[in-house]
């Protein structure tokens, strides 16, 4: 049987007192949406060092004890390339937010986060993230707009 290509994927999220750093994207894939960091992983690199540079691009801060909580796959109809997103999370940080050509970051409150203007998944699993609960999670996207199917799931831990 042919294999699933998996594209692996970060996205960081930065919190400080009842706050999130959020950024909107400011081009290509989910341009105009609000978001965390992350991106493409080099392959030199290890995933959470991928996540660590990603975050530094994006908005100029420097994070550390990046702590995985979730790995998320997004597949979208017609497209047999599934993205594989690891989620992270970390209180600890040094530098200052700056915008970037990619995002344009501002802290929101965690009980303001603007579902509205992100991607249709991340009302699922936010709570999670946000509770620092472990997780696993799927979604079938038909489009950019529309979730055909999905499932979650708390975990115990998760492979780094
Ligand atoms: O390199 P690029 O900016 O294209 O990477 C895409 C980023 O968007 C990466 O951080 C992973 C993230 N991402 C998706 N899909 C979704 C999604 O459905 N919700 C959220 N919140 N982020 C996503 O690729």
């Amino acid at each position: 049987m042919a294999k699933i290509p998996k594209k692996v994927l970060t996205l960081a999220f930065i919190r400080r007192d009842d706050q999130i750093l959020l950024g909107r994207k400011k081009r290509g894939f989910g341009e105009g949406k609000w978001n965390g960091f992350g991106g493409k992983v080099d392959l030199d690199e290890t995933i959470s060092d991928a996540a660590v540079r990603e975050v530094r691009e994006e908005c100029g801060l420097l994070v550390t004890n990046l702590k995985k909580l979730g790995v998320i796959d997004f597949e979208f109809v017609g497209d047999p390339v599934i993205l594989n997103v690891h989620v992270f999370s970390t209180v600890d940080f040094t530098g200052n937010v700056t915008e970037s050509e990619e995002m344009s970051p501002q802290w929101y409150k965690v009980h303001e986060v603007p579902f509205e203007k992100m991607w249709k998944d991340d009302p699922h699993w936010f709570p999670y993230m946000l509770d620092n609960k472990k997780f696993n999670a799927y979604f079938l996207f038909e489009g950019h707009e529309k979730i055909i199917s999905h499932w979650i799931k708390e975990v115990e831990s998760l492979d780094e």
